[in-house]
């Protein structure tokens, strides 16, 4: 098949997802086009069947605002029709899908198929805006496919848009032969001087993530367990974080990594991964940790309780329960059988239920269905 796919490409789960799916189908003998405004972050090598396509902004006095829906539209079109696509895969559905409605109202219904991919935010928040919400459902319905990173995903989406049409679940998943725990880890000696144990967190440190109940959490498990805390990944939440480190007097045992790539050597140099967050389709981060062997610490919020099972591959908390989150830490930390039950499930469950091998041709089987359409 010939396949186009948009997503953001900046930092983030969703680009992260559309990025390995497209490579992935390019080893599987499929051509892929990106079609984004830049190239997504994890096209930084040569891949063969793997072409990039920049959606340039016209500049215009007159236009106040970027007109992104509409550039997206006029590059969906150009791609489709002189590489021949058979299908156009929208991730994150605002405003993708919008323009894959459009593209394919001009090309023609009969020459080109649309998918949207629902990540989260798309559906749970952006597309809830009273100025967003009859576009999100028109362009819900009028999409050839959908699919939802998680079951919860799939079935709130329904609720709430009153769709008339099916949403398939198909999951994110993971290379679990890439993800997978480096022993020893270079990285462990620097974590972890005296032997602590260390606790590890990465998100975008936007308000949803709840970041200060990751520290405070921590600060807890400190009392008890001498424990380092890895910090990875930067956003508006960064300061506050690191004034709550500097009031606990904790600051000692924080580091603050920012942005990364090593993700895999970083995660592999950790014990425990802890996602606090009160909104979460799904959770990649967490299958990231769970796929390198770490147990997961989380709220039951959303998709994560699908990906994350409770007493099994790590323990479940409400929102905001840093006391209860804090006592499963220690449970884990003073307890190594366990520890290591839990840790062995984490990368079972990655590998038996997440694998990129098992996925990706979820994909490929929802595409002949809605080109058979
Ligand atoms: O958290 C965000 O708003 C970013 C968004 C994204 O585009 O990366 O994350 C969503 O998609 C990820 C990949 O499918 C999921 O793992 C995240 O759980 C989901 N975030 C939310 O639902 C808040």
């Amino acid at each position: 098949m010939n396949i186009g796919i948009t997503c953001y490409p900046t930092f983030g789960g969703s680009g992260v997802v559309a990025t390995e799916l497209g490579l992935a189908l390019a080893d599987r003998g499929h051509e892929v086009h990106f079609i984004t405004y830049d190239r997504p972050f994890r096209l930084d090598h040569f891949h063969d069947r793997v072409y990039f396509h920049g959606v340039e902004m016209a500049k215009y006095p007159l236009f106040e605002f970027d007109m992104y829906t509409l550039a997206l539209t006029s590059k969906l079109v150009e791609v489709t029709q002189y590489q021949k696509l058979d299908i156009l895969h929208m991730h994150y559905a605002i405003p993708h899908a919008v323009s894959a409605y459009l593209a394919r109202q001009i090309i023609g219904e009969a020459n080109i198929k649309t998918v949207t991919t629902l990540h989260g935010t798309d559906s749970t928040l952006v597309g809830l805006e009273p100025s967003f919400l009859p576009l999100m459902r028109f362009a819900l319905e009028n999409s050839d496919g959908i699919t939802a990173v998680s079951n919860f995903l799939r079935d709130k989406t329904a609720s709430t848009y009153q769709l008339e049409r099916g949403i398939e679940t198909i999951p994110n998943f993971i290379d679990t032969e890439m993800y997978a725990p480096r022993e020893p880890c270079k990285y462990r000696e620097l974590f972890s001087p005296n032997g602590e144990k260390v606790m590890v967190h990465t998100s975008n440190f936007r308000p949803v993530k709840r970041v200060p109940d990751v520290i405070r959490t921590f600060a807890k498990v400190l009392e008890s367990v001498p424990t380092k805390l890895v910090l990875i990944g930067d956003g508006p939440d960064r300061t506050e974080a690191e004034t709550l480190c500097r009031q606990l007097e904790i600051l000692d045992h924080v580091r603050f990594l920012g942005k990364q790539d090593a993700l895999v050597d970083i995660l592999s140099a950790a014990d425990l991964f802890i996602l606090p967050s009160q909104s979460e389709s799904f959770g990649l981060s967490a299958l990231e940790a769970m796929s390198c062997g770490l147990p997961v610490i989380s709220t039951s919020i959303g998709g994560i309780p699908e990906v994350n099972l409770h007493a099994e591959t790590g323990y479940i908390a409400e929102i905001g329960d840093v006391d209860r989150m804090a006592r499963y830490a220690i449970e884990l930390f003073t307890n190594d059988n366990k520890y290591n039950v839990f840790s062995r499930a984490a990368r079972r469950r990655a590998v038996e239920v997440y694998d990129k091998k098992l996925i990706v041709p979820l994909y490929e089987a929802f595409y002949e269905r809605v080109l058979s359409t």
